[in-house]
């Protein structure tokens, strides 16, 4: 039935917004928070513009208090614990998992792309909604994403919940910086002089924009980051994807890709799960980026696997420090 015409001078009915509504979270509550208040800072405000002023400061101040910070940072993760390629759906996945088991550990997270998420933000193609199988609703629970749960799989509303709240609970880890618009663009590599086993011993990292103008612009000399852990998930084959896959074939350390295999949901996500492994001495693969190398199947709109690949990556990761 149309909804009823609202005349021009008539005012819209105002939202009934039901006070502390509680929407079902898989037999657990979750408060809504739109309970019709502000805090009372932000609640005095309303209505008392006129003489509203910030406090002063001066250019300078903001100037230093930004990079003050980064290059302390960059000078702290320049030793690293572990360093994850990539903050997509696995690599902040891994990062959450990592980060909480081990808020010893110094975690540095390198990622191309100004804004992080890869390929998360959409649940596929341009529908919102995010669709992961279950036990992967283990993981939402954990990090505390709501979700309506369908039986053999979960619904989280919109793709961007779930990653803007695994982000969150990442960046708010005092023992995580994430480096973003900063471009992996080689690995820092060492050779046992008995075996010649060669071991990846950190990353080589530039800014985005320069990685992707070395062709037409004098050189441009990049950064490093020393770590005895790298956990690379940069996602399948594309202009940066399966970035850390294609330097080892190119260093002769893999012979060659098998290359991503056509979409089957079923057998994708228990491959990507199940041999998320160290491939080379020092180097993690996990989430998509793997099934480059492994030749697994794809599963298109479902994320169960990359968020569990990237709970496998930091198991591996930490097997390393456990030694
Ligand atoms: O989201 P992605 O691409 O990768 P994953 O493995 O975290 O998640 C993959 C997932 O989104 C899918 O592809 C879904 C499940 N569809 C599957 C299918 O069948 O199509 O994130 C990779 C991240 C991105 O943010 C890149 O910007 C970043 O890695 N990245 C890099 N960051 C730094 N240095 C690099 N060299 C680099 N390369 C990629």
């Amino acid at each position: 039935m149309a909804p009823a015409a609202v005349s021009p001078t008539q005012k819209p009915a105002q939202l009934a917004v039901a006070p502390g509504l509680k929407k079902p979270f898989n037999g657990q509550d979750v408060a809504v928070e739109h309970d019709g208040t502000l805090s009372k800072p932000l609640a005095d405000m309303l209505g008392n513009w006129e003489h509203f002023t910030f406090a002063p400061i001066r250019e300078s101040t903001v100037s230093r208090a930004m990079t003050r910070r980064y290059f302390t940072d960059l000078d702290t993760y320049a030793e690293s614990d572990i360093v994850i390629i990539g903050a997509g759906s696995c690599g902040l996945s891994a990062a959450y998992t990592l980060a909480k088991l081990r808020p010893d550990l110094r975690i540095a997270i390198v990622e191309a792309g100004v804004a992080p998420g890869g390929g998360a933000w959409l649940g596929g193609q341009l529908f919102s909604a995010m669709v992961m199988r279950k036990p992967a609703d283990a993981f939402l629970r954990e990090v505390g994403v709501p979700y309506e749960d369908e039986g053999d799989y979960v619904v989280v509303k919109h793709a961007a919940l779930f990653t803007s709240t695994v982000l969150s609970k990442v960046l708010a880890m005092p023992n995580v910086k994430m480096f973003n618009a900063t471009a992996v663009e080689d690995l820092i590599t060492r050779t046992d002089a008995e075996t010649g086993e060669v071991r990846v011993a950190g990353v080589v990292v530039n800014w985005t924009l320069v990685s992707m103008h070395h062709h037409d612009q004098s050189c441009m000399d990049p950064n490093t980051i020393n770590a005895p852990v790298i956990i690379s998930t940069t996602g399948h084959d594309g202009p940066f994807g399966a970035f850390s896959v294609k330097r080892l074939v190119s260093m002769k350390q893999i012979e060659q890709l098998e290359g991503m295999r056509g979409l089957d949901m079923q057998r994708a996500e228990d491959a990507i799960v199940k041999n998320t492994r160290e491939i080379v001495p020092g180097l993690i693969v996990g989430g998509m980026e793997l099934s480059e190398i492994d030749g697994a199947n794809r599963m298109g709109p479902t994320f169960g696997a990359m968020a569990l690949s990237g709970v496998k990556a930091a198991e591996e990761a930490l097997r390393v420090f456990e030694l």
